[in-house]
């Protein structure tokens, strides 16, 4: 017999597919990592992760208000209104990957959840989906009888890819001296604003074999790359710097 958590994680994934979004991992955050709610001392702890895996959210994104409506950040908005409304439904509490800095350390806890791992791109790699996944909220609540699967030992795709095409596809080399050279592939989509990663979205990511079904659509590549171009990268990479330091000494 199902738990009634269980039942209501359930409801989530339910309510969540009409949107294209998934339950892509529930993880346990850890004291100082989530700003207590106004004080009421509230310990919950469970942390539902949601996101898309490939272009999932794409077709009801797309014919969605705040996509139409022409305003700054609508994909934020878009997942603002439905975390609200599922927060608000279900007793908990919506986080965001956006909206900072600081910025709630999504990927740290996406490590804690089943299935993915660290990739020499920064993204985290999926077994199934690959690179082609991102988080959209995360809902919180003393959620105790959902527990996170167990993640298998074996899976992490990087450790087993002799060639790591990903590293040899960047046509400025972002990759070249072990991070990510933010500004050098920034100035390339903005120079280069028809060329591949422009249009199909990053060629590293595409040249990874892993999860090659899920490759987002083009439109919805191309608005990312769009929202990238114009991102403050200056400031995100001292921020993201900083926060990394404090965060992971
Ligand atoms: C700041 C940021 C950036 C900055 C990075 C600057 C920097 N040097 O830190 C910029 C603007 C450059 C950036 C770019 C992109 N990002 Co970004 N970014 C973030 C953000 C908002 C905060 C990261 C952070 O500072 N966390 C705080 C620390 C303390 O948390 P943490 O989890 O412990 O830290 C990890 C990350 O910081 C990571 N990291 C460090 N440097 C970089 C650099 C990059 C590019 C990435 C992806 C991760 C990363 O390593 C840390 C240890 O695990 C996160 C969302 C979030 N809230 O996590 C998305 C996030 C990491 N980004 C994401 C993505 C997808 C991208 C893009 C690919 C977007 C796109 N175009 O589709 C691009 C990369 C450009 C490209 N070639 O395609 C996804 C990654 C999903 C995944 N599968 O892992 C996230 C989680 C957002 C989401 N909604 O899912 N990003
Ligand atoms: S190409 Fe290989 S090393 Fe690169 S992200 Fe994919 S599996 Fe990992
Ligand atoms: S989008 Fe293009 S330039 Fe930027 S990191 Fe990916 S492959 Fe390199």
């Amino acid at each position: 017999m199902m738990t009634t958590e269980a039942a209501a994680l359930e409801d989530i994934r339910n309510a969540l597919a009409g949107h294209g979004l998934h339950v892509l991992g529930v993880a346990s955050a850890r004291p100082g990592e989530i700003e207590p709610d106004h004080g009421d001392g509230n310990p919950a702890r469970t942390l539902i992760l949601v996101g898309n895996a490939g272009s999932s959210m794409w077709p009801a994104f797309s014919a969605s208000p705040e996509y139409r409506a022409g305003q700054p950040d609508p994909l934020d908005r878009w997942s603002r209104r439905i975390g609200d409304h599922l927060a608000a439904t279900f007793g908990l509490r919506a986080l965001y990957p956006f909206g900072g800095p600081p910025h709630h350390p999504f990927q740290r806890w996406a490590l804690r959840t089943a299935g993915v791992h660290p990739s020499p791109l920064r993204l985290q790699i999926h077994p199934e989906f690959g690179l082609w996944h991102a988080y959209r909220f995360a809902l919180l609540g003393a959620l105790t009888g959902i527990a996170a699967p167990v993640r298998p030992a074996d899976a992490a795709p990087c450790l087993v890819c002799v060639t790591r095409p990903c590293l040899e596809a960047c046509p400025v080399g972002a990759f070249d001296h072990g991070g990510y050279d933010a500004g050098a592939c920034q100035a390339h989509l903005r120079d280069h604003p028809a060329g591949d990663c422009a249009t199909r979205g990053c060629a590293a990511r595409h040249a990874c074999p892993v999860g090659a079904a899920y490759r987002y659509r083009r439109a919805h590549a191309r608005f990312h790359m769009c929202a990238f171009v114009v991102a403050n990268v200056a400031v995100e990479n001292t921020i993201g710097r900083a926060m990394t330091q404090r965060s992971n000494p």
